[in-house]
């Protein structure tokens, strides 16, 4: 079963623990070491940030910064891997402070404009036909402080110019209500979606349901995942895990509820998910309290979940099912399900 479906993730799932409380616990791992552990872990494609691949992108010039991710494109070759997205990191610098396509200073838009057309260099030198955009800054603390009617009408056009200045890129917004805002302009799937139709070219924007925003925002994932597929735009997953309403904690895929990571596989597999070339991403992070050498058990168990959860979806008598649903009997559909994971 495995190999029917590709998986990804990016370089910062391997990270070195650090959190808002504590330092670093972990030695940082070079980017070539993280590579060589892609297969081996059982994966095909890295997603990037753009200063993952060309880091200290901000100071180089557009041409150094292509001849950098060229280079990048020859290690992935090398390792037999491919590039499954990149996005712009547009939430650490100096200039983004008060959002980046939304900032109220046009200078600062500006900025963001130029650094989002380099990322779109850096996909076209990896090979790579997906942005990610997770509009970290897109939002306020307060109210007052931006014009929500202007703020996605900025969106819109920053979009714009990224899909005429790379036509050959399909773009994946990826909604999160909160956190590091107050308040998120496109915090679901059906915020991304209607966003999509005010662009110039609808049919190439899309989203990423990442689990974990989902159950931020007091939503299903499979239900949001439902919902994009219904428009044919679920252009990639982040799949993880969340327990509750607290800060973002890309805990391992299914590690908290199973049977909402198995109603997650269930859609994907149903609708056929990943033969368009869709890859199942990750976005998981290690506990802090791992050790340096075990520090990658996050991803491998997250894939080796998916994979046995594909096998329930796949062995789920679905007469059953449907007898029961047409007998409106759902305390015993809900018993069968239960019983199914349980493995019985
Ligand atoms: C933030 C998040 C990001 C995006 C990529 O919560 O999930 O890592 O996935 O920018
Ligand atoms: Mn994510």
């Amino acid at each position: 079963m495995a190999g029917e479906y590709r998986f990804s993730f990016g370089p910062w799932n391997i990270h070195e623990g650090a959190d808002p409380f504590g330092p670093t616990v972990r030695d940082s791992v070079e980017f070539g070491k993280k590579l060589k552990l892609y297969k081996q872990l059982g994966f095909d494609g890295v997603q990037f940030h753009d200063d993952d691949a060309v880091p200290g992108m901000d100071d180089l010039s557009p041409e150094q910064i292509i001849k950098k991710a060229e280079q990048v494109h020859s290690m992935l070759e090398g390792e037999g891997l491919v590039a499954e997205f990149v996005a712009p990191r547009l939430w650490e610098g100096g200039l983004t402070i008060d959002g980046t396509y939304t900032s109220n200073d046009p200078a600062c838009r500006d900025y963001a404009r130029q650094r989002s057309r380099r990322m779109l260099d850096i996909t076209a030198a990896l090979d790579c036909k997906l942005v990610v955009l997770w509009l970290a800054r897109e939002g306020t603390y307060i109210r007052e402080a931006k014009d929500s009617k202007v703020a996605v009408e900025r969106i819109v056009e920053a979009i714009n110019d990224m899909l005429a200045y790379n036509p050959d890129v399909k773009i994946a917004i990826e909604p999160k209500p909160n956190e590091p805002m107050d308040q998120a302009y496109i915090p679901t799937a059906g915020h991304a979606v209607a966003l999509s139709y005010l662009t110039d070219a609808p049919q190439r924007v899309g989203v990423n349901i990442e689990t974990a925003h989902v159950i931020l925002a007091g939503l299903d994932p499979s239900d949001e995942m439902g919902f994009a597929l219904a428009y044919d735009k679920l252009f990639t997953v982040h799949l993880n895990d969340q327990n509750g309403l607290k800060f973002d904690q890309d805990k391992a895929f299914g590690s908290v509820d199973l049977r909402r990571a198995f109603n997650q596989v269930r859609i994907l597999d149903q609708y056929d998910y990943g033969t368009r070339g869709e890859f199942v991403g990750l976005d998981v992070k290690a506990m802090r309290t791992q050790k340096q050498d075990v520090a990658t058990k996050h991803l491998s168990n997250s894939r080796a979940i998916f994979l046995r959860l594909l096998e329930l979806v796949r062995s789920l008598d679905k007469d059953k099912v449907q007898k029961l649903i047409n007998e409106r009997d759902y305390e015993e559909l809900d018993l069968l399900t239960i019983n199914h994971l349980m493995g019985r």
